[in-house]
């Protein structure tokens, strides 16, 4: 019998990579979809385009607990991976009434809707590295105390504590992912990682002069999202749930990231990175690097692309699908 899997937020970076990842292992897979996006498949699909023959699309939406009643009343899943959510820190701030609405509330319906329907189906929570915020211990571990330093944050603490409360209520099969930041080719052009490698392959064609970004010394933990969909898979197929740091254990600078991109393509970052302090947040998680030594030994996970490996591969992929774009897509890239 084939596993059945439904995955939120599949049309996301995450979601598709971990859609083909599921696939290649003999999975059925679901993604539950807003309709609006079904409404432009082209772009909100786009990360889709190489399985969209393959998977089931389910109609929901998160701000609503009938719609996603309604799609777990209708088939029965082995998994469910809950990735949805507004994970774009910096929008947080902007709207953090609609973030906490959607993520809160999202994670809780899907949970109960899961107890009230399918309490045997296995569920993974995509919690952050955000949650350590004003990190507390270094490298941070899964004991690490929680400082969220924004709505997205406190929103991914919520989620995490409803997921360990309905694990230990009800005695359904949660876990929690403490994913430290991951990228790729596929990360959306907001966070910094793509912002960074689209900004310089304009850059390289011409169509823009400089790349403006915030703080420069914010340290991240960066690693390759292809890797870390593994682990969400792995944490399902262990005898009991638990909660999990994936991460790589090395932190670089938004600064190094801009110095190895940049000669990547030939150039000296300082020549075009120019500093905006409309981008700084106002409340900054300056270091982030993860312990993830739990799951190397529990899940047998290790990441495979290291930070150089990382950022070459966004580079070059940038470099060779960035396509001349009107001047006003630009302004609108460079002033997120
Ligand atoms: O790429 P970022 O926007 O990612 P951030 O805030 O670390 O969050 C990401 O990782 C989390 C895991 O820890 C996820 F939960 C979350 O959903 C998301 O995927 O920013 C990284 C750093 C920040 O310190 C930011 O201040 O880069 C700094 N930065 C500097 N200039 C910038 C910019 N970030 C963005 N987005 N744009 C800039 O121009």
């Amino acid at each position: 019998m084939k596993k059945k899997a439904l995955i939120t937020g599949i049309t996301g970076q995450d979601g598709s990579y971990l859609a083909e990842h599921l696939l290649s292992l003999g999975y059925e897979v679901h993604g539950l979809v807003r309709r609006v996006a079904l409404e432009q498949p082209e772009s909100r699909l786009s990360r889709l385009q190489g399985v969209l023959g393959q998977i089931q699309i389910q109609p929901a939406n998160l701000d609503s607990y009938a719609s996603i009643f309604h799609v777990f009343s209708k088939q029965q899943f082995d998994e469910c991976y809950h990735l949805a959510a507004q994970s774009f820190v910096a929008e947080s701030f902007a709207d953090g009434f609609s973030t906490m609405a959607t993520n809160i509330n999202g994670t809780h319906y899907v949970l109960a809707a899961l107890r009230e329907l399918q309490p045997k189906c296995r569920y993974y929570f995509a919690g952050s590295s955000e949650m350590f915020g004003k990190v507390r211990q270094t490298p941070q571990q899964e004991t690490t105390p929680f400082h969220p330093r924004s709505p997205y944050g406190i929103s991914k603490v919520a989620g995490f504590h409803l997921t360990m409360n309905y694990r230990e209520a009800y005695g359904m099969f949660c876990c929690n992912g403490i994913l430290f930041n991951h990228e790729s080719p596929r990360r959306g052009f907001e966070f910094v990682t793509r912002k960074i490698t689209s900004g310089l392959a304009r850059i390289k064609r011409g169509l823009a002069s400089e790349l403006r970004l915030g703080n420069l010394e914010a340290k991240r933990d960066w690693g390759h999202a292809r890797d870390y969909v593994k682990a969400m898979h792995l944490m399902l197929q262990q005898p009991s749930p638990d909660d999990y740091v994936i991460a790589t254990g090395e932190a670089h600078s938004v600064r190094e990231f801009c110095e190895l991109a940049f000669s990547e393509a030939g150039f000296d970052y300082r020549n075009y990175v120019k500093k905006d302090e409309s981008v700084y947040r106002p409340a900054e998680v300056d270091l982030l690097i993860g312990d993830a030594s739990k799951a190397h030994a529990a899940l047998k996970w290790r990441p495979t692309v290291d930070f150089t490996g990382l950022v070459k591969e966004m580079v070059h992929s940038d470099l060779a699908t960035i396509s001349p774009v009107a001047k006003d897509d630009v302004a609108v890239v460079s002033a997120i």
